[in-house]
């Protein structure tokens, strides 16, 4: 089986525009935070929906689109992922993180709280699929899952700001009680969690700056 192949078709723009777009891209790419005080302002189910269809443009391995986003407003459910998220964090911060890692964390100031959880309008959970599930219970490979999921991330936090919203990429680990709490199959593997909101009024970020180009790119020219 092979797919027809159709033209490409973009208009071109010109090296001046293409010079324009980029800073202009990077300038506001580079205004997006991580952000943990959030308001609980609601943010509409279909602008949801629209930045998950975002995230799903992501190119993946063999084109398996190996990602569930699993979008949680449901009130209890929000209460047991906090609790589990920070049952699980709590033992993390006290005792199963290195002593260096809790010292490269100290200056932002993160502990094993997750209010963000319950305060966000929307808790996205990205799931990896290790393998398809077929509807016959058969399974099919994935590829690259981890690449192909975690640039789907990428796009989401992107369209997420674009949207002139703010998100946190949370990552509670171990995170399988994702799994049990929102019933997946086991070819599921929880990725990363996100709330996303309006940023609280009295929202604050840490003051910390990106690496200069040169400390993150050599050229082969
Ligand atoms: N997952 C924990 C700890 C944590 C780890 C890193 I690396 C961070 O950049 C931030 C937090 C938590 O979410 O608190």
């Amino acid at each position: 089986m092979s797919f027809p192949f159709i033209p490409y078709q973009r208009n071109e723009i010109s090296l001046n525009q293409v010079a324009d777009k980029s800073v202009e891209f990077y300038e506001f790419m580079a205004e997006r935070r991580s952000v943990r005080d959030f308001s609980n302002r609601n943010v509409p189910r279909e602008v949801i929906e629209r930045l998950i269809l975002t995230a799903a443009t992501a190119p993946s391995g063999a084109h398996k689109q190996p990602w569930t986003f699993c979008v949680v407003r449901n009130k209890d459910l929000k209460t047991a992922i906090k609790q589990a998220a920070e049952e699980e964090e709590r033992l993390s911060y006290d005792g199963r993180m290195s002593a260096e890692w809790l010292a490269d964390l100290a200056p932002l100031g993160t502990d094993w709280h997750k209010p963000f959880i319950e305060i966000a309008p929307w808790v996205i959970v990205v799931f990896r699929k290790a393998y398809e599930l077929k509807n016959d219970g058969s399974r099919g490979q994935t590829y690259y899952s981890h690449e192909s999921v975690g640039i789907a991330v990428g796009f989401l936090l992107a369209a997420i700001h674009n949207a002139g919203l703010v998100a946190l990429t949370h990552t509670p680990s171990p995170m399988n009680f994702m799994r049990t709490i929102l019933n997946r199959p086991e070819n599921e593997r929880p990725f990363v969690l996100i709330p996303v909101g309006y940023p609280s009024a009295n929202a604050t970020v840490p003051d910390i700056h990106r690496k200069p180009l040169d400390q993150v790119a050599y050229f082969y020219d």
